[in-house]
């Protein structure tokens, strides 16, 4: 029980038949890992982030480019999943059936234990050729994070540059992943959207997607979330407070 959390919602969590975890930068940010919405900093600072992720941006530098990702790739590998990833690897134990989709470009939930993620905007650990796609699976960088521009790798089989995993602002999202995450959205009884700004498209549709199909929706935020539906709701708070509460007090 927690004062700020009704029964109700408790309830919508812990009995759902159906239950979708959506997850943005805001699930990984007391593991110390950047929003997106956080300035950027040092190199960077001048940047919008999404003008450094797009192909233009790495067509015109990809020096800058990847070393923006480089730098991420190694702060990455230096932090560990917190409490609430821990928390949502145990609802996919020990409730039916759980949908897992996440915006983040990070492994965290990985590490934390949780399985069959579905990564809408791709991943920061799954370089590829920028011209024929084929994976260049990559060394854990050496040193300490640094913040520098970095040629990119050459493509062993067609010479191309190496790019980042990840799905850059106007480029297509994973049509499974997408496909997936969409039916899950519209056949879950309810919907946990945790650290989210719920301002990328097509990923923001997810959980108007599933209170318009008569899901419950809850909303982890340290932000008020604004609520439309009938059986919506904004939990505002930390993640790392929140979601251990919702999967019922659990830490291991
Ligand atoms: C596409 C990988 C089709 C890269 C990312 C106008 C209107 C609508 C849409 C558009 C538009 N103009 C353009 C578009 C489309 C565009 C888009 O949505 N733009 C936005 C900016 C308006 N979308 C696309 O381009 C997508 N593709 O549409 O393809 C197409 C194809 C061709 C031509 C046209 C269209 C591709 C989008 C994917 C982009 N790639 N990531 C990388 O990481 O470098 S998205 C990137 O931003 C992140 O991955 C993340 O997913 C997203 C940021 O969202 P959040 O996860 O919500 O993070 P954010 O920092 O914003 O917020 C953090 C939240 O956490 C906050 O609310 C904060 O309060 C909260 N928080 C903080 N601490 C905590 C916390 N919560 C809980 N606990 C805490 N402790
Ligand atoms: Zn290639």
């Amino acid at each position: 029980m927690h004062p700020d959390i009704p029964q109700s919602v408790m309830d919508a969590v812990q009995q759902a038949r159906h239950l979708v975890i959506f997850t943005g930068a805001g699930v990984s940010a007391e593991s110390g890992v950047q929003t997106f919405r956080d300035a950027l900093t040092g190199l960077w600072a001048e940047f919008d982030p999404a003008q450094l992720a797009t192909a233009d941006a790495f067509m015109r530098d990809p020096a800058q480019v990847w070393g923006w990702y480089e730098w991420r790739r190694a702060l990455l590998l230096r932090v560990q999943p917190n409490v609430a990833h821990r928390a949502i690897a145990r609802l996919q134990r020990v409730l039916p059936k759980v949908t897992l989709i996440t915006q983040n470009v990070d492994d965290l939930h990985e590490r934390a234990g949780s399985s069959a993620v579905l990564h809408l905007h791709g991943s920061l650990l799954a370089p590829r050729c920028f011209d024929c796609a084929r994976p260049h699976p990559l060394a854990p960088p050496a040193g300490e994070p640094v913040q520098q521009a970095v040629q990119p790798p050459r493509c062993s089989s067609c010479g191309g540059h190496v790019r980042p995993g990840v799905v850059w602002f106007g480029e297509e999202l994973p049509e499974r992943a997408l496909a997936a995450a969409f039916a899950a959205a519209q056949s879950c009884d309810c919907l946990l959207s945790i650290g989210t700004s719920g301002l990328v498209h097509p990923a923001a549709l997810i959980p108007t997607m599933a209170s318009r199909a008569g899901a419950t929706v809850i909303h982890v935020n340290p932000d008020p979330v604004p609520v439309r539906h009938a059986a919506e709701y904004s939990l505002q708070g930390p993640a790392g407070l929140i979601v251990p509460l919702l999967a019922g007090g659990w830490l291991d």
